[in-house]
């Protein structure tokens, strides 16, 4: 009966939920820093807290080793997150982030490393309120600490601390149901390299089907089509920057990145330009000077548990996306409003006109399930938008696959749906759910979140 939940501030399932955009904020007011617990929380004895310092490369491979060790695997327990060290220096490293909200948890006497929780900072948008909170990530206690209760005490202990920085918000995604989802998405995969992933049992040919016929299903071309696609640069900032909020101002829920946001987000993970491992792949399209598409995937493997041949899975994950063919069938953003909201905090958007809303949002389980629900990309032709992002991100597959990656996965988010099915992504068990702490709001558009049972 969630002891621990049941104490947060977090929508209930009893709670009903805000009917208008007045109701949406804060579930508990902030409180100034003086007013804030100034200690630690306790915990059992033999254990401390430590604040880790992921620039000292010692401290990052035991966040590492923690993580490859114990942290999210798939429900037979057949593969297991394999995030990088550099992945994990990428992500934590986030502009403005706060040494004290990478948090862990020592045996006292041994110095082990037994447990981390994270968080970094972002301004996020939710309809049309935007606030500061933490994102975080990577809650993970050593498998053989598991059951204690050691949970609450570090989200309570990573909450201190960033209430102590004056943020009382968060957002964070789980695989599983807590209170209350506000979101929910499912994975899809997308087979790159066939042959291994029948042999690791990541997929199976179909019934009916020559196991030929299923590897050519998913051969790709060698080369890209798309003319004027090339891999992002520093000089592209300010164009990716202003294509990529424009673009993201479409969804209920976006992060709002600076211009040094988007540049950390997207290029600093490609380790050519720093020496260190490459996380993250991000390429424009350029027609005559301008910058007219952007898509970026980063670097996610799986340890492979349960085969003899292979150790581990390659999948790259698609991120983030933008493309200017969303705009032209829609009336094109006036320069007034592009000028206040183009920069994250610059003042806050009132409510979004009707045209930037996308109806293409994430689907719940039951509404992927349910023909009466069926989308209208499904039963409409293709317009210049959905033409342009089939386009665009069959190169990005070409690209996953010339990179050497195993497999491409994506959400039912963003506008995902209007081509995972065409390029051969399938559905996977896996689905993740969106969590908002101290934020009360509506179910996200399409009634995704928030409802019992899912
Ligand atoms: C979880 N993943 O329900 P109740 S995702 C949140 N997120 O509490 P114990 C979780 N809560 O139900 P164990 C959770 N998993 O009684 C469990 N809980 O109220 C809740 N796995 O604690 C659970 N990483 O310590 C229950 O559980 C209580 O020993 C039980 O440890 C759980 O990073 C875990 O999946 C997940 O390492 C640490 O199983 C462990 O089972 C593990 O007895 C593998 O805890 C790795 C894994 C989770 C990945 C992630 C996002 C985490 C978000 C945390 C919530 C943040 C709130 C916002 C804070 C900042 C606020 C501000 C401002
Ligand atoms: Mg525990």
């Amino acid at each position: 009966d969630h002891k621990f939940w049941k104490t947060q501030p977090v929508m209930k399932q009893s709670d009903a939920p805000p009917t208008t955009a007045e109701e949406e904020g804060p579930i508990e007011p902030s409180a100034p820093p003086e007013k804030v617990r100034q200690e630690p929380l306790p915990l059992p004895s033999d254990f401390e807290w430590v604040t880790i310092d992921i620039d000292n490369s010692e401290e990052l491979k035991e966040v590492y080793e923690l993580l490859s060790e114990n942290y999210v695997e798939d429900d037979d327990a057949s593969l297991r997150f394999n995030y990088s060290a550099d992945f994990l220096h990428w992500v934590l490293k986030h502009p403005g982030y706060d040494k004290s909200w990478h948090v862990g948890v020592r045996v006292s006497s041994t110095r082990k490393l037994v447990a981390f929780i994270s968080g970094i900072p972002h301004e996020l948008r939710v309809r049309s309120k935007s606030f500061q909170s933490a994102e975080i990530n990577f809650l993970c206690v050593h498998k053989k600490l598991r059951s204690k209760r050691l949970t609450p005490v570090l989200i309570k202990e990573v909450t201190r601390r960033c209430h102590l920085k004056g943020i009382f918000q968060a957002i964070y995604t789980v695989g599983a149901v807590l209170p209350t989802p506000m979101s929910c998405a499912r994975y899809y995969h997308r087979t790159i390299n066939a042959e291994k992933l029948l042999e690791i049992g990541f997929a199976a040919v179909p019934q009916g089907m020559s196991k030929e016929r299923w590897i050519a299903r998913y051969s790709l071309p060698k080369e890209t089509k798309l003319s004027g696609l090339r891999e992002m640069e520093e000089k592209d900032v300010p164009a990716v920057g202003k294509l990529l909020r424009r673009y993201l101002r479409r969804f209920d829920v976006a992060p709002r990145f600076t211009d040094e946001e988007v540049k950390h987000v997207l290029l600093s993970g490609n380790g050519r330009l720093k020496g260190g491992k490459q996380v993250v792949w991000t390429y424009v399209v350029e027609q005559e000077g301008r910058i007219t598409d952007m898509a970026s995937f980063y670097s996610l493997p799986s340890s492979v548990l349960d085969s003899k041949t292979h150790k581990t899975l390659e999948a790259a994950y698609l991120f983030y996306y933008a493309t200017d063919a969303a705009f032209t069938e829609e009336q094109p953003a006036s320069s007034a409003s592009e000028a206040t909201e183009d920069q994250a905090g610059s003042s806050k958007s009132d409510s979004l006109p009707a045209w930037q809303r996308s109806h293409l949002t994430s689907l719940s389980p039951s509404e992927l399930a349910d023909e009466r629900n069926a989308p209208h990309w499904q039963t409409q032709p293709p317009t210049a938008h959905t033409t342009r992002l089939r386009a665009l991100l069959t190169d990005i597959l070409v690209l996953a696959a010339q990179q050497g990656f195993d497999v491409c996965n994506a959400l039912t988010t963003l506008d995902n749906n209007s081509f995972l099915s065409d390029l051969h992504f399938g559905p996977g068990d896996g689905f993740l759910r969106w969590y908002l702490y101290n934020w009360r709001t509506r179910p996200i558009c399409g009634g995704m979140g928030g409802r019992p049972g899912e």
